[in-house]
Parts: structure tokens; C-alpha cells; sequence
């Protein structure tokens, strides 16, 4: 911050989760490491903490940060001098004078003669002015990251998945707006912000986190730098030549305050990330099935339609959707009478019976009405975001002239909170979650589509400082909601359009209208894997493509790859044709509903990945390279992606493909076809054929999935069929794995430790499976049925199960010499309990 601002400047509140260690705290205690003073003169500073290898250079003149590894310079800030600070000033003579008028409502002002004078504290968008009322306040600073050339990171953008040099001067753009069908490869700013990014080379992953919440440009440029590897003698110094990325952060306001995540392993990263801005909440189980949307379905009837066409269709699903229509006029918390007239029946009659669910759209806008109540209620309370002449600030949206709620107010999101209750959302239910859409927020005729920046926000804070943060406050404020009308039991799920830095403790983000073409299909699995590796795991794209009609190729190929991904929703513009997963003829929907059951017997694995995610921060979708930090070959790649650590998935995303190139990582690796058993031969580049009936999925050698052994109409009709594991060994003939179990829905796996975590492991021909967390409790009568073990070499002769306190029984298996198939059946292994089992 400037030592003694001219005025406070804002300071993002709410987004990390605890104070991080300061260095003035460190004579406090000594649980943490702390920092000493090698070296100490009038220009140069050296501190260094316990391991002496790591010291922080700080120089005075020109100041400058390095940190220095093992006499290696990882990362340096402002060496290219580009420290930047607008000081915040009295506002110049004129500026005075027309507020003045402003107030006085005077229409006669002098504005022309004083245009000079204002300088940059007013500028012209169009027929927009932004009058700004702290005059310009931008700030910015450099890094240096040396030896890398790879780096990651700041979403939302349709880009790649590694950012790309912006010496053209087409800089990635962090600004919250919503851009209807998006352009694919472009750096322009979409729905949502996390401004983190981060860098890799075999060795070491770096991050760099810019807490800032206003407009943010970045510029990359990666070079090839000099470097002098000094010794003794000028002689026997050498020079070499190392990538170096410089980046540049700016942002509109603010104060700079940037946190540098030192790995050295990029799951380190995740972890540092996580300690300041939270995990992934853990969804409820339901939330990890089929979603199935579509803007709109009309009424009941189409519910209780679109609902039973999934049963006739034996194709699983979970939620239904209900977009801006359901409302009486998009009045949020409100339904159209005439045709949701019966709201409560439609959940308890159609959809309870069948464990399924209902989300509902709730966007930020208020429909202008004093008969509203919700809008009444936060008139009177002052509870809209106000324009900067102090009325409540109104634009157009959906319901016409709206207001926006000003969710930067704790008040407001408390009293935003209360309006889920039962008591004061008629017609809700105990099944029924919510979307927020439309939260940048979008402002049809406002400038760029959103927000004008002179708005004022509680505290006085123009919208300038706080843009980035509006959609993450509505989903803060919509969690609470869920969470508090249930008196604190049940998890929520909210799925946000905007989004920030931290907003996985909230729920869901989607990648907003991205359209039904393959480029979409192509580039949603980058634009997912960035916005993962920011921290947000619970994240997917419009199945299908929100605007247009998907040709039924399409349909299926995306349905493939939604189902790998982590949130699994289909959706549809209102003026495209329907496209429930069983209109496109047999062969599509038998291959839909292939896919959609994959994903309904996958969902133990899946629920484990969310419960690492949600403990020890791991993305579930990651990039190859994340698992494969030292091989070279996986820094660029994006067209696979391995979800897990277990499975490798190609999603195909051309038409009429027959092979496709996969990249098996790793050389000591093995990798299994996950529908055929079978060993892949070779690494690098394999060629794999590929019908219309799958997209390629491997799994990993080493690892154990689990799985439900069939599947039902929804994810909470299944918790009691029983399991399969896949062991799929590695070169050592070992293999591991984990079971995360609790009762899908509540908090009781925090508040009373009710969960489950179980490991599996074989090694030597032994397989057990044990507690891996002492602290849970969960009692459940589900069993382990069946388990196939991949890449056993010979047949055994006997396989005997020994269960804790029981008889050693004998178990019935068969081998497949062929493919080298082990299966265990008609098992009853619980899967609560402590069993090993011996094949001999
Ligand atoms: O509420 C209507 C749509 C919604 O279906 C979509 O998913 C959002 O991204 N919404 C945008 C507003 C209208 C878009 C033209």
C-alpha cells in the first residue's frame, strides 16, 4: 500500500480464509520457519531461513526481490523496473466544481473548459463517462520466473492451456462480463477471474497469486536470457542460455499484494494456494450424477415429461433445471403461476419418489416493484447497489428495470441468506438448490455489458474495486442460504457463472454460452483444466454447446467427455431444438446412455477425488503434466487430461475420427484400456482406433479404482449396491487406491467425523484393505462384490480372503491367461472393515 494513501485503498477482504504469517509476526512464535538476516548493508539485503539454500536477495537501488535457490535465481520481482503506483490524490480544482454542480443539480457547468484539468479522472467508454471518484489509482509490478517457459493459469479465458507470449500487445484480460458465445482463442475477459498463475519446469512448479479484485491485464513474455554462472576465477565462469517468462500483472485500483507459492511439486502448489484461499467444498453426492437442463423446460408438465423419458430410457440422471421462465415474471423466489402452479407437488410427487433433485435460477437483478417483496424489502433496507450520485443504481435485465443487490454487504448476504428459508420461499423444498447466473453482473445497455464502474458499493468502495468479487459474494451469500435453511445440516449446491479466487468453498462454476461446435467441444477441456488448477475442481461445461444445435456426432462426443469431467450438466439455449439424450435415434442414445452409466459406476472414484480435493486441495481434473512434472513431452499437452491420478482420457473432438493420437506418459509406466483390460503396448505417441461408441480412457498401472457394479435411476437409489475394485499393477506388480464413503449429503463427516477412508493396496500378492483415517466412523452395509486384478502375470492357485476376526474362507475366481485378468467374485467384503486377501 502507499505508506500514508491520500485516501484508504481497498483491500479484498473475504477471500483468504486466515491472516497469512507476516514477517513483523515473526518474533510471535516459532511453529513456523523463520526468516534471518545473512547479509546486511545499505543497499542489499539477504535473509535466508532454515535450509541456508533458499535466501531472499532485496536490493535498494534499483529495488529488486530475488529468490535464489541453490545459488540459482528461480524467480525476481521489478527487475525489469515496472513497479507501478498511481498515488491517490486531492481531485483537481474543476473535478471539485462539477461534482458541486452534480449535487446542486445544476446544468450549466463549465465542463468543456475543465476537460484538461480532469485528466484521467474521467474517461469516456462509448457514450458512457466514468467519473472516477479516487482519480486514477492503477498499480502493477514484473516478475521474472527463470528457466521456465511453461505457465498456467489466470481463468477465465477460451485459451490454451499454456498462456501465450502477449508481446502483440494482446494481453490476457481479467474483467468478469458476459460474452454471449465467446470467441474461441482469445484473451478476452469472460464470466470469471482467478488471478494465479502458474509456472513450471522439470524440477520445480513456482505460482504467483495477485489479490486484486478490479480490472487486471497480464502480459507474458517468454525470452531467451543470458545467464553468468559465476565461479572463482573469471575464467572458468560460464555463460548459458535459460527461457525466462517475464510477467507483468496491472490492475485498475487497489493495492498490490501478491503472494509467491514456492512448490517446488505442483501439487505444493495447490496446497499453498489452498492454505490462503480454501478447498473445494465437498458437493453432495447427488451433484456428481447427470444434470439435465435447458433454458426452459416450460412446466410441470415438461418436468414430469423430461423426468419419466430418463426412466423409459434407462439413462440415470439427478437434477432437473429450471431457468429465468419458472419465475412469475423473473422475480426470483417466485414461481409463474400458471405453469408452476404446483411447485410442491412436482418435487414431492415427480421427483423425491426418485431421489432426484431441482435447481432453480436465481440471478442478482431485482425486477423494479413495489409489490415485489424481495425487491420492497431491499429498497427500504438500502440494499442495491447505489450510482454515484447516491440513488439505487438501476439497469436493464431481465425483468426489465432492475436493481442489484449489493452483495460486498454482509448485511445484504445475511438477509439474502434468510430468503431461502421455507418459511419465505414458497413453493421450495428441501430438494431444491440453486444457480446463480447472470452475476459479472451483466447489465444489458451497461457499458460492456455490466456495471458501470462509478457505482458505489457498501463502505463507499466504487464498483471498480470490488468487479471481479460480485459473483463470488452472490454465491457466498446463496451457499449460506442452502446451508442455513436446513439449521446448518445439509451441503449445499450452487453453481456460479462469475466467479474469483476462492470461490471452490462455494460450489460449481460453468463456462457460461459457449456454443454447440467442435472448437467449443475442443477448447473446454483447457479452459477446464485452468480454471481446476486455480483451485476450482467442481467445474464444466454446457454439454451439447449452449447456442445452436449440436449435429447428433457432436451431441454423443461431448456427452463422452462431459462424463469424464467434474460437473455433468446438458444445456440448451431457449430457441435451440430439444435435445434430451433420446432424440437423436437408438444407436445415440444407447452410446449417451453408455456414457452417462459410466460415469453413475465411476462415481466412488469420483467422490474420492472431490474428498482429496476438498482435503488436500488436489484438482480432480488435472493436466498431464501435473502428474508428469519431469516429462517434457506433457507440458503443452491438452487434449487429454487425467482425471485422478488413475485415469488418462481422451476426449474426441473432431468429427468422423476413427484414430486418434493419445500420449502415454511416462516411460516406467503401464497403462490399461479401462473397457478391455488390456495393456497398452509402447509410450510417447500411440495410435489408438476409435469408434463412435467411447472415447479412449486408460488406467493408470499402480493405482485402484473403485466402482458401483451397476447403476440406478440416481446417485442416492445406488448407495447400497455393492462395489467392484480395478487393480490395474504396476512394473513392481503393486498397486493403490482409496474409498471415500459418508452419507452423501450432510456435515455430519465434519462435525461428527461420519466418514469413511479406506485404502487398498497390493503388493507381493496381497491385497488389504485398510483405514487410512482413524477419526472417521461410518457404518455401512456395503460390500466389496467383485474385484479385477489387471497385468497378474500367471494363474494362481488358490485365493483365500481373511477377514478381521473370522475364518479364512476360499474365493471364487477366474483368469483370463490372455489378457492376464484375475477376477474375484461373489465376494461380501464390507467395505467399513479391515480383510486381506492371499493368492497363492
Ligand atoms: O437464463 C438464461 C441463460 C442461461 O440459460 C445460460 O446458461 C446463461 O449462461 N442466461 C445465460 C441468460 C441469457 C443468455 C442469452
Amino acid at each position: 500500500n502507499e505508506k500514508v494513501p491520500f485516501k484508504p485503498r481497498y483491500e479484498v477482504p473475504d477471500v483468504l480464509i486466515k491472516e497469512p504469517v507476516c514477517l513483523s509476526c515473526l518474533h510471535l512464535g516459532t511453529n513456523f520457519q523463520s526468516l534471518t538476516v545473512l547479509q546486511k548493508d545499505a543497499d542489499k539485503l539477504v535473509l535466508t531461513c532454515a535450509d541456508e539454500d533458499q535466501q531472499l536477495h532485496v536490493t535498494a537501488n534499483p529495488f529488486q526481490i530475488q529468490f535464489v535457490c541453490k545459488g540459482e535465481i528461480v524467480w525476481s520481482t521489478n527487475s525489469n523496473g515496472l513497479l507501478y503506483f498511481e498515488h491517490l490524490q486531492p481531485a483537481p480544482q474543476s473535478r471539485k466544481s462539477t461534482s458541486q454542480e452534480e449535487k446542486e443539480g445544476s446544468a450549466n457547468s463549465s465542463k468543456q473548459e475543465n476537460q484538461d484539468d480532469l485528466g484521467l479522472w474521467e474517461e469516456k467508454f462509448g457514450k458512457f463517462s466514468d467519473i472516477k471518484a479516487n482519480g486514477p489509482s492503477s498499480i502493477g509490478l514484473d516478475f521474472s520466473l527463470h528457466g521456465f517457459e511453461h505457465v498456467y493459469g489466470i481463468p477465465q479465458h477460451a485459451e490454451t492451456l499454456l498462456l501465450k507470449n502477449t508481446s502483440d500487445g494482446d494481453v490476457y484480460r481479467l474483467y468478469n462480463l458476459d460474452v454471449f458465445g465467446y470467441k474461441v482463442h482469445s484473451k478476452m475477459g469472460i464470466y470469471g477471474a482467478v488471478p494465479l498463475l502458474l509456472a513450471h519446469k522439470p524440477g520445480r512448479t513456482a505460482g504467483i497469486f495477485w489479490l486484486n479484485s478490479s480490472e487486471t491485464l497480464v502480459e507474458i513474455a517468454t525470452k531467451a536470457a543470458m545467464e553468468v554462472l559465476s565461479s572463482r576465477t573469471p575464467e572458468t565462469s560460464k555463460q548459458r542460455v535459460l527461457p525466462q517468462t517475464d510477467v507483468r500483472w496491472m490492475s485498475e485500483s487497489g493495492i498490490i499484494d501478491t503472494f509467491i507459492l514456492m512448490g517446488p511439486q505442483p501439487f505444493d502448489i495447490f496446497k499453498q494456494y489452498a492454505e490462503l484461499t480454501g478447498t473445494q467444498a465437498l458437493p453432495p453426492l447427488f451433484s456428481l450424477g447427470y444434470h439435465q437442463c435447458r433454458w426452459n423446460y416450460e412446466d410441470e408438465d415438461d418436468v414430469e415429461g423430461v423426468d419419466a423419458g430418463f426412466d423409459m430410457h434407462d439413462i440415470p440422471y439427478d437434477v432437473i433445471w429450471l431457468d429465468i421462465e419458472h419465475t412469475d415474471g423473473k422475480r426470483y423466489f417466485t414461481w409463474n403461476k400458471e405453469k408452476f402452479g404446483n411447485p410442491e407437488r412436482m418435487q414431492k410427487q415427480i421427483l423425491m419418489k426418485k431421489k432426484r433433485k431441482l435447481v432453480v435460477i436465481l440471478d442478482p437483478h431485482i425486477k423494479v416493484d413495489p409489490l415485489y417483496t424481495i425487491y420492497s424489502q431491499a429498497k427500504e433496507r438500502g440494499y442495491f447497489v447505489k450510482d454515484r450520485k447516491g440513488k439505487d443504481f438501476e439497469g436493464i435485465c431481465w425483468p426489465g428495470l432492475s436493481s442489484y443487490l449489493d452483495f460486498t454487504n454482509p448485511e445484504v448476504r445475511e438477509w439474502y441468506a434468510d430468503q431461502f428459508a421455507f418459511s419465505a420461499y414458497k413453493g421450495s423444498s428441501e430438494i431444491l438448490f440453486a444457480w446463480n447466473d447472470m452475476n459479472e453482473p451483466s447489465v444489458f445497455r451497461g457499458v460492456e455489458l455490466t456495471m458501470q464502474k462509478d457505482a458505489v458499493h457498501y463502505g463507499k468502495w466504487e464498483h471498480r474495486e470490488v468487479h471481479n468479487l460480485y459473483g463470488f459474494y452472490q454465491q457466498m451469500a446463496t451457499a449460506e442460504g442452502l446451508i442455513r435453511r436446513s439449521g446448518g445440516l445439509e451441503r449445499p449446491f450452487v453453481l456460479t457463472r462469475s466467479f474469483f479466487a476462492g470461490s471452490q468453498k462455494y460450489g460449481a462454476v460453468w463456462t457460461g454460452d459457449n456454443k454447440a461446435k467442435w472448437q467449443y467441444l475442443k477448447i473446454s477441456v483447457p479452459m477446464l483444466l485452468t480454471i481446476s488448477m486455480a483451485g476450482i475442481s467442481f467445474c464444466g461445461a454446457d454439454v451439447g454447446g449452449f447456442i445452436g444445435n449440436p449435429e447428433p456426432e457432436l451431441l454423443v462426443r461431448w456427452y463422452q467427455a462431459g462424463a469424464l469431467q467434474p460437473f455433468f450438466r446438458g444445456h440448451a439455449n431457449m430457441n435451440t431444438k430439444r435435445r434430451e439424450p433420446w432424440l437423436f435415434g437408438e444407436e445415440n442414445t444407447r452410446i449417451i446412455r453408455n456414457a452417462i452409466k459410466e460415469r453413475y459406476s465411476l462415481l466412488p472414484y469420483l467422490y474420492a477425488l472431490f474428498y482429496r480435493a476438498h482435503k488436500v486441495a488436489e484438482p480432480v481434473m488435472r493436466p498431464v503434466w501435473v502428474e508428469f512434472p519431469k516429462e517434457l513431452e506433457t507440458f503443452g499437452i491438452e487434449d487429454e487430461y487425467m482425471l485422478g491420478n488413475a485415469l488418462l482420457v481422451y476426449p474426441v473432438t473432431e468429427p468422423k475420427v476413427t484414430a486418434v493420437n493419445v500420449f502415454l506418459p511416462g516411460p516406467q509406466e503401464i497403462w490399461y484400456d479401462f473397457r478391455k483390460f488390456i495393456r497398452l503396448e509402447g509410450h510417447g505417441t500411440v495410435k489408438i482406433p476409435v469408434t463412435l461408441n467411447s472415447i479412449p480412457v486408460m488406467q493408470r498401472g499402480g493405482t485402484v479404482i473403485p466402482l458401483k457394479t451397476s447403476v440406478g435411476k440416481s446417485t442416492e437409489l445406488m448407495v447400497d449396491v455393492p462395489y467392484e475394485l480395478r487393480v490395474a499393477l504396476d512394473t513392481k506388480e503393486s498397486a493403490v487406491g482409496e474409498l471415500y464413503l459418508d452419507d452423501g449429503h450432510s456435515f455430519q463427516y465434519l462435525h461428527e467425523k461420519k466418514f469413511l477412508l479406506r485404502k487398498f493396496t497390493f503388493h507381493k500378492n496381497v491385497f488389504s484393505s485398510r483405514c487410512a483415517d482413524e477419526n472417521g466412523q461410518f457404518h455401512t452395509k456395503c460390500v466389496v462384490e467383485q474385484i479385477l486384478i489387471l497385468g497378474i502375470k500367471k494363474q494362481p492357485s488358490s485365493v483365500t480372503a481373511s477377514i478381521h476376526d473370522g475364518k479364512d474362507q476360499a474365493v471364487a475366481f477366474t483368469y483370463d491367461a490372455k489378457i492376464s485378468v484375475l477376477t474375484l467374485q461373489k465376494l461380501s467384503l464390507n467395505v467399513g472393515i479391515d480383510w486381506v486377501l492371499h493368492i497363492k
